[in-house]
């Protein structure tokens, strides 16, 4: 009898699958994802009713990025580090919502990872119901570096990070995640709890028609970034492009990967050195855009090769498909010459 449906993979079957990309790991890392996976389903379920079980506006609390703390954020810093715990191959935590990184699992041998991640991200829209994320980025232990140094665990650039990915909540729940070896989405069941690949072997397409970045801060970016946004916008590239911007990185970098263009967050006034989190936030990201053939630059050079001196440093950000940072490598890093002024 021939079986017509299309096969069900959940995301532990794809994860085994992807385990023997880790040689010797029995398991320990597909035990370490469905910690994630087990934490977002947990924050999923509240962000669902916020409204009705007093999960919306701040907890009044002040975190240490100086912002506001969200009730929602509160919990899904707890739960996400409650899962994660749970797993004897972690050694280090380190949250957008705390100042330091957390120990755990403190002088076992089996703790060889650490977990880097942003709870989540763009919590300010949770109020008015706009979509928002789970970052997380997993890093190994360096060589001979031990519990007693945390900071090392974490202090890595983005190309030493073995997995990446994130959770979009918005009107569906979608995990999409890289090991290195491509980037793959699944979107929650809520009806069984199992997340369901729906988007295999995810390619961010050669070029976009959207530009996405705050245009309240125009007059603050650097000129060559204003001149850029103008070759976009009157067709320098083939067509006008729209813009696109919902002010959570998350839900803007997805539709990023989905439908190409290009996502920034460039140095303003307010953030000389851009807004967005090096570790939690423009890391992960960057390691799915490139894994899904885009880039990713802080305006000036790859995000992955960036050495990080601190938790929660910023850095600018410009993402997206190949076509809009080929050109925004060419015509905003290459010194203006009177030729290419007249071109433009
Ligand atoms: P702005 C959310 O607070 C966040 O960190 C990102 O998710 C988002 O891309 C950015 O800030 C939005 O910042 O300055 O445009 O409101």
């Amino acid at each position: 009898m021939s079986h017509s449906a299309a096969p069900i993979i959940t995301v532990q079957q794809h994860i085994l699958q992807d385990q023997q990309r880790f040689p010797g790991s029995s398991g320990e890392f597909s035990w370490l994802l469905s910690g994630i996976t087990m934490a977002t389903k947990l924050i999923q379920a509240k962000v669902r009713r916020a409204g009705l079980n007093d999960m919306l506006g701040a907890k009044g609390e002040i975190n240490v990025q100086g912002e506001i703390q969200q009730k929602l954020d509160v919990y899904s810093n707890e739960v996400l580090i409650q899962c994660l715990s749970a797993r004897e191959s972690i050694g280090v935590l380190a949250s957008e919502e705390d100042e330091r990184p957390l120990l755990v699992h403190q002088g076992s041998e089996q703790a060889r990872y650490a977990v880097v991640f942003d709870p989540l991200d763009g919590s300010s829209n949770i109020d008015v119901n706009v979509s928002v994320g789970t970052t997380f980025s997993i890093l190994r232990r360096p060589e001979g570096v031990g519990l007693d140094d945390p900071q090392k665990w974490v202090l890595q650039p983005g190309a030493k990070q073995i997995a990446a990915g994130y959770v979009v909540y918005g009107s569906s729940t979608i995990l999409v995640y890289s090991v290195g070896n491509g980037v793959h989405g699944f979107t929650l069941d809520p009806s069984v709890g199992a997340y369901i690949l729906s988007h295999p072997n995810m390619r961010m397409p050669e070029q976009g028609k959207y530009y996405s970045v705050n245009e309240a801060y125009r007059d603050n970016f650097p000129p060559r970034y204003q001149q850029y946004l103008d070759r976009l916008r009157n067709g320098t590239l083939g067509h006008a492009y729209a813009s696109r911007y919902i002010g959570s990185m998350v839900a803007d970098f997805h539709r990023t990967l989905l439908k190409g263009g290009v996502f920034l967050y460039p140095p303003t006034a307010e953030n000389p050195d851009g807004k967005l989190r090096l570790l939690y936030e423009a890391n992960p990201v960057a390691f799915l855009a490139e894994q899904a053939g885009g880039t990713a630059i802080d305006g000036t050079r790859r995000v992955l090769d960036i050495q990080p001196e601190s938790i929660h440093q910023r850095t600018p950000l410009v993402v997206g498909s190949r076509v809009e940072l080929a050109d925004f490598e060419r015509f905003v890093l290459e010194p203006e010459t009177p030729q290419a002024v007249a071109s433009e």
